[in-house]
Parts: C-alpha cells; structure tokens; sequence
C-alpha cells in the first residue's frame, strides 16, 4: 500500500472508498463530515440509518454508500473528541487501521482520508499528521488496498503531512 499526500476537497477525490471524520451517532455534522452529506446527497444518511441505528463506538469505522459522490462508498470513522478530554491516542490510530480492515471487506483498493479529529475535535495537528502515517505505515503490508491518500485541506495540513511521510518538499 502506497501512502500519498495531496491537498484538496476530500469529496472530490477519484477514489474507491472515502473516509469521514465523523461522531458517534454518524447523522451528520459540520466540517467534513457536512460536506461529505452534502456532496453525497441524502443517500448516505439514509444508509447511515439503516445500517448504524445505534451509532459507532469511538475508534470503530463502517462503510455505507457514497451517494452521489465520485466513491462508491464511505468509511465513517469516529475520532476521539480531544476538546472533549479524549486524549487516548490508540483510539485515533484505530480509525485508520479499522478504515483500511472494512475497506478491505467490501474490496476498496484505493481509500482517501481527512485528518481525522485534527478539525472540530482539537486533536493537535502535527500529532494528527504522524498517527495518520503511523497507523497506515502499520497495515500497509497486510490490506490490498494499494493506495490511503492523505487529503489534506490547506497547505500548511499538506507540510505537516509530507514531514510525516519523510519527504518534505
Ligand atoms: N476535504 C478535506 N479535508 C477537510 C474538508 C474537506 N472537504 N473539510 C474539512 N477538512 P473535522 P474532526 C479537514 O472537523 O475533527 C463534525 O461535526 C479539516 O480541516 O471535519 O474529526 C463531525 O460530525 C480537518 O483537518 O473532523 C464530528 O462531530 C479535518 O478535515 C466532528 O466534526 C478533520 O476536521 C469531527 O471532528
């Protein structure tokens, strides 16, 4: 599995499977996970309904349809709430090793992430930057997803990332 950087909307990434940074109810919210409903259409909650009536746990990932969106479907992890006083850091590197196990399970091969919890959970962002390569580096020999591209937003996410990876630019 190869990890990419680039810096853009997640929403409009060519990709088999996109990852949103959600909450436990997985009804929607704001920041990527808004724009992920938006762009999705009504499709993607409705199957958020079905499929997880009670929700996530913290650290847990499921797939669901990606609606009107280029994937064909969403992992929907669940970050821990830093703001929130949820500081354990497994949890953060679980929705990444958890997004690659259920992408594996529908047969995904190519899978873009936001930097999960880094946004409206508070989760510092340069240690967001390093979980994200360290859970992914973890799994990369063992999944057939063949590439986890980190999306991220602005430039200085894009830095953070690229010194994560190594290759600073
Ligand atoms: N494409 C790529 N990255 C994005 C996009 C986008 N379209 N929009 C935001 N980001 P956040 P969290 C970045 O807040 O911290 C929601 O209300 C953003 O700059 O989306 O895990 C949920 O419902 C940041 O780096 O997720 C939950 O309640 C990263 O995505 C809660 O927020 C994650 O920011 C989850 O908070």
């Amino acid at each position: 599995m190869e990890i990419t950087v680039v810096e853009g909307d997640l929403t409009q990434q060519h990709v088999d499977a996109v990852v949103n940074a959600a909450n436990r109810h997985l009804r929607g919210g704001g920041g990527v996970d808004g724009a992920i409903h938006r762009a999705g259409g009504p499709a993607v909650l409705e199957d958020c309904v079905r499929r997880f009536p009670h929700g996530l746990a913290t650290g847990d990932a499921g797939w669901t349809t990606a609606g009107d969106l280029p994937a064909r479907w969403v992992v929907h992890v669940v970050g821990p709430d830093h703001r929130a006083g949820e500081t354990d850091r497994a949890l953060l590197l679980s929705c990444y090793t958890r997004a690659v196990e259920v992408a594996d399970e529908v047969g995904a091969r190519t899978l873009a992430f936001p930097l999960v919890s880094a946004g409206v959970y508070g989760w510092p962002r340069e240690d967001a930057a390093a979980a994200a390569v360290e859970a992914l580096r973890s799994v990369a020999a063992t999944t057939g997803v063949t590439e986890a591209r980190l999306v991220a937003y602005d430039a200085a996410a894009a830095a953070l990332l690229r010194d994560a990876l190594g290759d600073a630019p």
